[in-house]
């Protein structure tokens, strides 16, 4: 194992709520209801395409024209930028610092394959941003998640191949896109959604160096 590519929301911390609840404002203001089952098909997708599957649900995609819903995309995007405004250190979650620490000490090469345009920011307000070694750009991408274009990126830009890599998501199509990068997935969440990793985990507590080596070497 010479690499870790990891998710940021949901992984590293738990900002997957918080694009949550900056959706549910937003699709309220359009008469648009989401649940969380709903919401599980947002994780790991682009600002676009959960603002896409949400005027789908309400039935309203020939309403808007590509600038309107880019100014809907950017009024979600402030709300949700407002409410990270406030993040620190202690909004890592749990078990993950000492995690990339050992990681680190043992030589492991990290990365970051967030669908997120705000994940650099994130990063440095969680005071991690020196410990990776590489960060995705997912705006220079041709397709996001569950394509496996974000994960061979993150294992190119590590000089890595991606046998070499574990990569560690919270969402069904982040799974998907590791599963198809060819690397080994590790998933942080319910088994029913997120069977088709190598381990499903319950908690980023869990995640721990002896469970990420055994998990490679399967
Ligand atoms: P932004 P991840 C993803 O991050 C989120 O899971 C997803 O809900 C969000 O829409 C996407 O980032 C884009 O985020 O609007 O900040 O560019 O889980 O891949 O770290
Ligand atoms: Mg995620």
């Amino acid at each position: 194992m010479k690499a870790v590519l990891f998710d940021l929301d949901g992984i590293l911390t738990d900002t997957a709520d918080y694009h949550y609840q900056a959706w549910k404002k937003l699709g309220a203001e359009l008469g648009i209801e989401l649940d969380e089952a709903f919401n599980e098909q947002l994780k790991g997708i682009s600002r676009t395409e959960s603002l896409a599957l949400i005027l789908a649900k309400g039935g309203l995609e020939a309403q808007f024209t590509v600038a309107e819903k880019e100014a809907l995309a950017t009024k979600k995007n402030e709300v949700y930028k407002k409410m990270i405004e406030q993040m620190s250190a202690k909004d890592i979650l749990p078990g993950i610092k000492t995690l990339l620490y050992e990681l680190k000490e043992k030589g492991v090469l990290l990365g970051l394959a967030s669908a997120s345009q705000n994940g650099p920011v994130i990063l440095e307000k969680l005071g991690l941003e020196e410990l990776f070694d590489t960060i995705v750009d997912p705006a220079k991408l041709s397709a996001g998640k569950p394509h496996p274009e974000i994960f061979e990126t993150g294992a190119e830009q590590l000089n890595v191949s991606v046998q070499e890599c574990i990569g560690i998501e919270d969402a069904a199509a982040g799974v998907q896109s590791i599963n198809s990068a060819g690397m080994a997935a590790i998933a942080v969440g319910d088994e029913t959604t997120l069977g088709a990793a190598a381990k499903v985990v319950a908690s980023t507590n869990e995640l721990t160096v002896d469970l990420l080596t055994a998990v490679w070497a399967e």
